[in-house]
């Protein structure tokens, strides 16, 4: 039974790679952090209770911040297969917290490759890094594939870029298996609810429902890249299958804009929305609304504005990537389409605003968060 550590096991990714690795048959181990309250609500569904025998799902208290303790969740594991996807990954906060970010991002990649070379394991664990589109940032080529020259635009690409070198480097410093996925966006159900499609899916469901009267967005222009996480973690995995170690772009080759996503998940709940003005007076108002999903809404009013403070100091305009040599040489395509997936996350996140605006009704008033 081959054995696998993922860093970062609670978050969207690590959640659907631990799914598929246990499906393939794995021992799966996990790290994840001390928190003051639960973290693990993505994994626990597959949680094995630690007082049985015999588990194939373990997780590790841990931080990527922390050598001493990276080291010794790998000496005691001893992985066939280490997947860090463990980061500070968000990355308006990353202009926030910079030198954190750096820590854990870029040294935490480091601390992992470092444990494995000083525990011996270099011929035997392969490494997957979670790369990131970002690294383009400011794109110097259309569509971006594995050639296309870096400008990182933010702290967080910067830390991302250490660590896309620091893979490079040991893979070809001390012969590991190490590789780098450059993932361009990818959006689930469990998608952190301050990223921008699952801030959409999750504002327009709670605003449909009467949970919430406005969606206050930052730039609605930047064009992305976006495919589903179930589709983007299955080459993750294939990755880290092959002869020799190499690195892929993984995207979908569309891109749409913020506006667009938020079109995509209104029409989902039957609203037609018209945008108004421009710049950071364009406002969404409601021109139409078919079916009963959107029991609060009425046609005529503003149900997204834009608010400065979501602006980022260095913004990524645009990003398409070019999956071609995924394509060709791990047979790898994506299955599900930013339609199929609008669909399901406006539609898992309209199941709960139900929920809460029924509790709502009865008297039991549940606070939404709605900073994002
Ligand atoms: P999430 O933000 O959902 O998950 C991040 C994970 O990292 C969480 O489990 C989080 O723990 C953990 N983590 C954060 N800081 C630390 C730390 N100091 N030590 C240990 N663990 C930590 O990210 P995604 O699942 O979306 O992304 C996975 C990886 O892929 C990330 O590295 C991200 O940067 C990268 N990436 C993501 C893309 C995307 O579109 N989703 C695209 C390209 C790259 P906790 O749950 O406790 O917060
Ligand atoms: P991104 O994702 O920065 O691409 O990083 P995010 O969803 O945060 O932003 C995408 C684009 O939408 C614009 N935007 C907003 N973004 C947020 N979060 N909130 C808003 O209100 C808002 N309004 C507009 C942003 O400015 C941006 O242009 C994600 C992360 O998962 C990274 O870890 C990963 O590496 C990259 O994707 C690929």
């Amino acid at each position: 039974m081959k054995k696998a550590l993922i860093t970062g096991i609670t978050g969207q990714d690590g959640s659907y790679l631990a799914e598929l690795l246990l499906e393939n048959g794995y021992e799966v181990h996990g790290i994840k952090r001390r928190a003051s309250l639960f973290n693990t609500q993505r994994v626990d569904h597959i949680y094995q209770d630690p007082h049985v025998e015999n588990q194939n799902f373990v997780l590790h208290y841990g931080d990527l911040s922390d050598s001493s303790n990276i080291t010794r969740i790998i000496q005691q594991v001893q992985p066939d297969e280490v997947y860090n996807l463990a980061a500070q990954s968000h990355v308006a906060v990353s202009f926030e917290s910079p030198e954190y970010t750096a820590d854990v991002d870029a040294l935490g990649t480091l601390r992992i490759l470092e444990a494995i070379r000083l525990l011996g394991l270099e011929k035997k664990t392969r490494f997957y890094q979670a790369s990131t589109s970002e690294l383009f940032g400011e794109v110097q080529e259309t569509p971006q594939r594995e050639t296309t020259p870096f400008y990182p635009r933010s702290p967080y690409a910067v830390a991302k870029l250490y660590a896309y070198w620091i893979t490079v480097n040991y893979r070809e410093s001390y012969g590991m298996y190490a590789c780098n996925g450059i993932l361009f966006n990818h959006e689930s159900p469990r998608r952190g609810e301050t990223f921008v499609t699952r801030k959409i899916t999750r504002g327009l469901a709670n605003i449909a429902q009467g949970l919430e009267s406005c969606l206050y967005m930052g730039n609605m222009d930047a064009l992305r890249d976006w495919g589903h996480a179930k589709d983007y973690v299955r080459m993750q995995w294939l990755m880290l299958q092959q002869a020799e170690a190499e690195d892929f772009v993984i995207a979908t080759g569309k891109q749409i804009s913020v506006r667009d996503f938020i079109r995509l998940s209104a029409a989902e709940l039957g609203v037609t929305l018209r945008f108004d003005g421009q710049g950071v007076d364009e406002v969404a108002v409601v021109e139409a609304i078919q079916g009963d999903k959107a029991p609060a809404l009425e046609v005529g009013e503003v149900i997204v504005r834009v608010d400065p403070r979501y602006f980022r100091p260095a913004e990524v305009e645009t990003l398409l990537g070019d999956p071609s040599k995924a394509k060709a040489k791990l047979g790898w395509e994506p299955e599900i389409t930013v339609q199929e997936m609008c669909a399901e996350m406006v539609a898992e996140d309209l199941k709960v605003a139900k929920r809460h605006a029924l509790l709502k009704e009865h008297g039991y008033d549940i606070p939404v968060s709605v900073e994002g």
